[in-house]
C-alpha cells in the first residue's frame, strides 16, 4: 500500500490488547528519519477499520524520549550505566554460570509476558528449559488468563479464549457478559453487541455500572450488580432457575455432557431467595436473567446466546470455579459447540492466547502440551534436538515463583521479558523486597520500567513496528505483525539475545534469529498437540491478511493435499475430552480469601481505564493518554463519602494487611456504596498493588486481584490515638 508522500504502509496490528485490531502503519518523515509511523485502523471483521484511542496513539511510544537504546549496568556506586552488547552479555552469562554451579539450574528463573510474539514465548520457553536448563519459567498470562484457562481445559478438553469468530456475537438473541468491562477495554469490539442489544438480550455482571453495564440500560437488557467475589453464586443461581423450571436442553445434556446429576444436587440449593441473600442481586433479576437466556437459546428456537466471562470474575481464589460454573450455565443451556452459541473467555493481552500456547507457562511445552506429558516431553525434545529426560518437570507458578525469589533454596537470578511486575503483581510491595533479594535482575524491555529500573542489568530490545512475528488473537486467529520501521540504532532483537547468551552459556542446538524460521520450529513443535499451527507459516499468513490469518488448530497436510483450512468454530461435534463430552465440574461458593472485618469494612476491585494499559509503562508515556488519566485514583460511592466526610477530589487512605495508599476520591454512583475501585495503571505510592492480596486460586494459581478488604478513610483526618480513660476509677 502506498500512503502519503509516497510513503509504503504496512499492515499490521496494534501493539496492545487481545483485539489485536487491524492497523496500517505508513512511515513518517520525522526528527530521526523514518523513526516513526502514521497509524490508521484497517478493515478487519474484529475491529471492523476501528482503533480505541490507545490505538491511534500508539506510535508514540515508539518516540518516547526515554526509550532504552543501549544496555545498561548496574555500577558498583548502585547507578545503571551504558555498557556495550559484549559486556553486558559476557557479564549476564558469567553470573548465570556462576548461580548455576553453585546452586543448580533451578536457581536461575524466567519470567515472561502475554504481549511477546509467538516466536519470542516459543524460543523463551526452549531458551529456559534447554539454555538454562530451569523448570522455574512462569509468566503474566498466570495474572491474567489462567483461571480461564484451567476450567476450560478440564471441562472443554482445551482453552482457546474464544471457541467461535467474534463475529458470531451479532448473531445472538442474548450475550452474558461476567466481569468484562469491554466497552473500555476492547472498544471496538463494542459493534458486534449492537444487534443483541436491540433485542434487549445484553445481560452484564459487575459491581460497577461501568460503560459496559450502561450498555445494558434502557432496555437493552439488564445490569446485575453483585457483591464482589460473589459470581459463583449468581452463576448457581441461573442454573437453579433453568433447572428447576426446565428451561434446560435435555437431549444437548444427555448427548453431550456429564455431570448433570451432581451438578444438579449443588444447584438445588441456590434458589434464587437464598442466592440474594449472599450476592445481592434481587431474586427476580436471577430470574429474569435465566429466562432471558434461556429463551435466546436454540432449544427453545432462539437466535443463539453466549456466556462470557473477563477478569472481573476470573482474579479471584475462585476464579476457576467459577468460570466452571459459567460453563456449567453455557452446557446446561445447550451452547457449546452449536453455531450462535457458547461460551468463552475474552483474553486479555495481544498474544495472551499464543503467550500461553507455546511454553512459557511453568506446566507447558509448546502446542499446549504438558510438560509432565511423556508422549509431549518426547515430541518435543527431537524438536529441540535434546534428550527428553533432561528437560526440566514443572516449575512454580508465578506468584509463588516470586515469593520465593532470593530465599533460602530459592532462585537466586530472574531474567524478565514483557512485564513490568514491579508494578502490575500482587502485594507489591513483597514483590519489591524479593527482587531486592535477588544477586541478579536482569530486564529485557523498550522503556525503563518501574521493574527495568530495579534491575542489575537491563537489555533494550525490538518492539511492535520494529520487528516480524505472529501474535494469536482471542479468537485463536493468528495474526502477522509486521515490520514498518527500523529500530533505534543499538537496540536489539530478544531472539538474537537468547542465540547470544544460548551460546555463552555453551549450549549446542539451533537459536534462529529470523522470526520465520523460528515460526517454522515452532510449528513442528505444536504439531500434533491442542494447538496445532503446523499447518502455518509466515508465508501462508502472508498470502493476504484477512483470508489468511488461521484459526488454531490448523495441522499440516500432506503435499499432494489441499492445505487445513483452519478451525474458527470449536466443539461442533465433539470435546476434546477422554470421553468426547464436556465436563461439568460441580463447584460451590467460598468468599474472597481476604473478607471483610471491623478494621476493613468495604472491598475494593481493581481493574482498568480506557486511556491505560495495564501497568502503564507505555501508555503513562503518552502524552495524550497520559493527560487525559493522569493518575491514581479511587472511586467511591457519594453516600460513602458523605459517612467518610471526603469531597470530590479530596485525598482518601486506603489501607489493607499489605500496605496503604493516599489517592485522591473521584465520586460516583456507579460504583456500590459498600465497595470502592481502583485502577492499577500507575506504580509508586499510588499504585493499587500495594494493596492487593496474593491469595491464589488453587487450581490456576491466579491471584485474587479483583477483591480484598479495606479500610478508606479521610486523608485529611488527624489520627488520633486517645489516651486511655479510665471511667470511674
Ligand atoms: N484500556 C485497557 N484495555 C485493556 C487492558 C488495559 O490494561 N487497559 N488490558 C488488557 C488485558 S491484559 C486484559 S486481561 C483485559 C481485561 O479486561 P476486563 O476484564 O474487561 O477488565 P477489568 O477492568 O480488569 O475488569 C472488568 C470488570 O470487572 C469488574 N469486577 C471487579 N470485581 C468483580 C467481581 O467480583 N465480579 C464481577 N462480575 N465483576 C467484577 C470491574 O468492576 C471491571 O469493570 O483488558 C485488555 N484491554
Ligand atoms: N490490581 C491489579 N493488578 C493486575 C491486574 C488487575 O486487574 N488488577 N491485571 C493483571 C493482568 S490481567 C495482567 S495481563 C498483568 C499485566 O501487567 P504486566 O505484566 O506488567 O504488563 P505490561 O504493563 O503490559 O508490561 C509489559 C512490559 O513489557 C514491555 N514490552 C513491550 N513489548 C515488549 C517486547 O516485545 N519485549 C519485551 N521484553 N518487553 C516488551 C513494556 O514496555 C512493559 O514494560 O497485570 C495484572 N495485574
Ligand atoms: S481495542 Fe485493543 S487492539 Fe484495538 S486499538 Fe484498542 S488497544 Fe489496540
Ligand atoms: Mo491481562
Amino acid at each position: 500500500m502506498t500512503g502519503p508522500d509516497g510513503a509504503t504502509s504496512t499492515s499490521t496490528h496494534c501493539p496492545y490488547c487481545a483485539l489485536q485490531c487491524a492497523q496500517s502503519l505508513t512511515p513518517v518523515p520525522g526528527a530521526r528519519e523514518g523513526a516513526s509511523v502514521a497509524v490508521e485502523g484497517r478493515a478487519f471483521p474484529t475491529n471492523r477499520g476501528g482503533l480505541c484511542q490507545k490505538g491511534w496513539t500508539s506510535a508514540a511510544v515508539l518516540e518516547s524520549p526515554d526509550r532504552l537504546t543501549a544496555p545498561l549496568v548496574r555500577s558498583l556506586g548502585g547507578r545503571l550505566v551504558e555498557a556495550s552488547w559484549d559486556e553486558a552479555l559476557d557479564l549476564v552469562a558469567a553470573q548465570l554460570l556462576r548461580i548455576r554451579a553453585e546452586d543448580g539450574p533451578d536457581a536461575v528463573a524466567v519470567f515472561g509476558g502475554g504481549g511477546l510474539t509467538n516466536e519470542k514465548a516459543y524460543q523463551l520457553g526452549k531458551f529456559a528449559r534447554v539454555a538454562l536448563g530451569t523448570a522455574n519459567i512462569d509468566y503474566n498470562g498466570r495474572f491474567c488468563m489462567s483461571s480461564a484457562a484451567a476450567a476450560a481445559n478440564r471441562s472443554l478438553g482445551v482453552d482457546r479464549g474464544l471457541p467461535f469468530p467474534l463475529t458470531d456475537l451479532t448473531q445472538a438473541g442474548a450475550v452474558l457478559l461476567l466481569g468484562s468491562n469491554l466497552a473500555e477495554t476492547m472498544p471496538p469490539s463494542v459493534a458486534h453487541l449492537a444487534d443483541v442489544r436491540s433485542r434487549g438480550g445484553l445481560v452484564v455482571v459487575d459491581p460497577r455500572r461501568s460503560a459496559t453495564a450502561d450498555l445494558a440500560a434502557d432496555g437493552q437488557g439488564l445490569h446485575l450488580q453483585p457483591l464482589p467475589g460473589t459470581d459463583l453464586v449468581v452463576l448457581l443461581a441461573l442454573v437453579h432457575v433453568l433447572l428447576t423450571e426446565q428451561l434446560d436442553d435435555t437431549a444437548y445434556l444427555r448427548q453431550r455432557t456429564e455431570g448433570l446429576e451432581e451438578l444438579r444436587r449443588r444447584s438445588a440449593l441456590w434458589w434464587p431467595e437464598r442466592a440474594e441473600q449472599v450476592c445481592g442481586v434481587p431474586a427476580d433479576d436471577l430470574r429474569a436473567a435465566a429466562r432471558l437466556l434461556a429463551a435466546a437459546s436454540p432449544v427453545h428456537g432462539g437466535r443463539g446466546a453466549f456466556v462470557l466471562t473477563g477478569r472481573g470474575v476470573e482474579q479471584s481464589r475462585q476464579g476457576t470455579a467459577t468460570v466452571s460454573a459459567a460453563i456449567n450455565l453455557a452446557l446446561v443451556l445447550g451452547l457449546p459447540g452449536r453455531v450462535g452459541g457458547g461460551y468463552g473467555a475474552i483474553t486479555g493481552q495481544g498474544n495472551g492466547q499464543g503467550g500461553r500456547e507455546h511454553g512459557q507457562k511453568s506446566d507447558q511445552l509448546p502446542g499446549y502440551r504438558m510438560i509432565d506429558d511423556p508422549a509431549a516431553r518426547e515430541h518435543v525434545a527431537r524438536v529441540w534436538g535434546v534428550d527428553p529426560a533432561s528437560l526440566p518437570g514443572k516449575g512454580k507458578p508465578a506468584v509463588e515463583l516470586l515469593r520465593s525469589l532470593g530465599t533460602d533454596g530459592g532462585p537466586r537470578a530472574l531474567l524478565v521479558h514483557g512485564s513490568n511486575l514491579r508494578v502490575s503483581a500482587p502485594d507489591g510491595q513483597r514483590v519489591a523486597e524479593r527482587l531486592d533479594a535477588l544477586d541478579l535482575l536482569v530486564v529485557c524491555d523498550v522503556v525503563p520500567s518501574e521493574t527495568a529500573l530495579l534491575a542489575d542489568v537491563v537489555l533494550p530490545v525490538t518492539q511492535w513496528a520494529e520487528e516480524e512475528g505472529t501474535m494469536t488473537s482471542l479468537e485463536g486467529r493468528i495474526l502477522r505483525r509486521r515490520k514498518a520501521i527500523e529500530p533505534p540504532v543499538g537496540v536489539r532483537s530478544e531472539l538474537w539475545i537468547w542465540s547470544e547468551l544460548a551460546r555463552r552459556l555453551g549450549t549446542a542446538g539451533s537459536w534462529d534469529t529470523d522470526p520465520s524460521l523460528v515460526f517454522d520450529e515452532l510449528a513442528r513443535a505444536s504439531e500434533g498437540g491442542r494447538a496445532d499451527y503446523s499447518g502455518v507459516s509466515h508465508a501462508r499468513l502472508d498470502r493476504d491478511d484477512e483470508s489468511s490469518a488461521v484459526w488454531w488448530p490448523c495441522p499440516a497436510t500432506p503435499a499432494d493435499e489441499p492445505e487445513h483450512p483452519g478451525t474458527p468454530r470449536l466443539f461442533t461435534d465433539t470435546f476434546p475430552t477422554a470421553t468426547g463430552r464436556a465436563r461439568m465440574v460441580a463447584v460451590d461458593h467460598l468468599g474472597p480469601a481476604d473478607d471483610l472485618r471491623p478494621e476493613a469494612p468495604l472491598y475494593l476491585v481493581t481493574g482498568r481505564v480506557l486511556q491505560h494499559y495495564q501497568s502503564g509503562a507505555q501508555t503513562r508515556r503518552v502524552d495524550a493518554l497520559a493527560s487525559a488519566v493522569p493518575g491514581p485514583y479511587a472511586e467511591l460511592h457519594p453516600l460513602l463519602a458523605a459517612r467518610l466526610g471526603v469531597r470530590d477530589g479530596e485525598k482518601v487512605r486506603l489501607a489493607t494487611a499489605r500496605g496503604a495508599v493516599a489517592v485522591p476520591a473521584r465520586l460516583t454512583d456507579t460504583i456500590r456504596p459498600d465497595t470502592v475501585f481502583m485502577p492499577f495503571h500507575w506504580g509508586g505510592a499510588g499504585s493499587v498493588n500495594r494493596l492487593t492480596t496474593d491469595a491464589t486460586d488453587p487450581v490456576s494459581g491466579m491471584p485474587e486481584f479483583k477483591v480484598c478488604a479495606v479500610d478508606v478513610t479521610a486523608a485529611s483526618a488527624m489520627v488520633v490515638t486517645p489516651d486511655p480513660v479510665e471511667v470511674g476509677a
